[in-house]
């Protein structure tokens, strides 16, 4: 596949984001549950620097639970301050506070030596889709951010003050030039974090299919009521679903289309189950 994922704008917000750490005290990474690896920007470390950082698993509801846990530990043991939420019904961000005095502790410190009291400013960053301006409205308390589900919804940055010496800096999801390899493009994709405009969503669904069929077989038969998906291919499986739902253009001829965007929005929505794209012992 050939995508032209990376247009103008997006180099513009990693403009955008290098010259707001400067007037940043923290940064909260947001990455996506289902696929923690793929959804975090390889180029982080060198945007961030040594920015005190906080690194949010997000979309937790949406993904394996057990999975998640595995990830958590993972960014752990690497040395990172992670919290894994729901950024729609809040659970988990109670624990915002306490990583939020773990990252800021240094900072603190010398500002109290110095007999100064500041606001903690922190910049809220990661891929289009990810969920920073719903993190954000849910910490806020109150729909200060627009939200939406689809990617390139925030076109700007944008402070949100809270009551508490708090102020949250919105951005737009930015993703980077070029991916390691298909696999991280296609779960980027899968999800949402890509336009599906510049997709082939047949192809796309196919894929996700595949991959579904070998991992979450059960899930799969469950949904769409098919008998047995494992080992079969991904067109294989569209077209019984096509079969199933009744998706015919005319004699014999199946609806590849109707049933791939049904694919993909029934994995969005959450329809075919807590699905994790990744795992950390692969
Ligand atoms: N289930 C679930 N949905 C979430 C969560 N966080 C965000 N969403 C949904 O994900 C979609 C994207 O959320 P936004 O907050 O607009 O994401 P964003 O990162 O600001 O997106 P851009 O501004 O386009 O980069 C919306 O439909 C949200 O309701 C979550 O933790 N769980
Ligand atoms: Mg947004």
């Amino acid at each position: 596949m050939n995508l032209q994922w990376f247009p103008g704008h997006m180099a513009k917000t990693r403009k955008m984001m290098a010259e707001s750490l400067k007037i940043t005290d923290i940064a909260a990474e947001l990455i996506d549950a289902r696929l923690p690896l793929s959804s975090r920007n390889p180029e982080i470390d060198k945007i961030l620097e040594n920015k005190p950082r906080i690194l949010v698993l997000n979309k937790v509801d949406m993904a394996d639970e057990a999975a998640t846990k595995k990830w958590a530990k993972y960014f752990e043991g690497k040395g990172l301050n992670v919290i894994s939420v729901n950024s729609v019904t809040g659970k988990g961000l109670e624990k915002i506070g306490e990583a939020l005095d773990r990252a800021l502790a240094d900072k603190r410190a010398k500002d109290s030596a110095r007999g100064i009291t500041r606001s903690v400013k922190m910049m809220v960053c990661g891929i289009p889709n990810v969920g920073k301006s719903s993190f954000i409205n849910k910490i806020a308390g109150r729909a200060g951010a627009k939200t939406g589900n689809r990617p390139g919804v925030t076109t700007n940055k944008q402070w949100i003050r809270l009551k508490d010496g708090i102020e949250l800096l919105d951005m737009p999801g930015v993703l980077w030039p070029k991916f390691d390899s298909e696999d991280v493009a296609l779960r980027l994709a899968f999800t949402g974090a890509i336009k599906d405009e510049i997709m082939d969503v047949e192809e796309l669904a196919c894929k996700l299919l595949a991959f579904l069929g070998e991992k979450y077989a059960a899930a799969v038969e469950e949904r769409y009521k098919l008998d047995s998906v494992s080992g079969r291919q991904g067109y294989e499986i569209l077209e019984d679903i096509c079969r199933k739902r009744g998706f015919l253009l005319g004699k014999g001829e199946y609806d590849y289309f109707r049933g791939a965007n049904i694919v993909l929005n029934e994995f969005r929505d959450c329809k075919i189950g807590k699905i994790t794209l990744e795992f950390p012992e692969e």
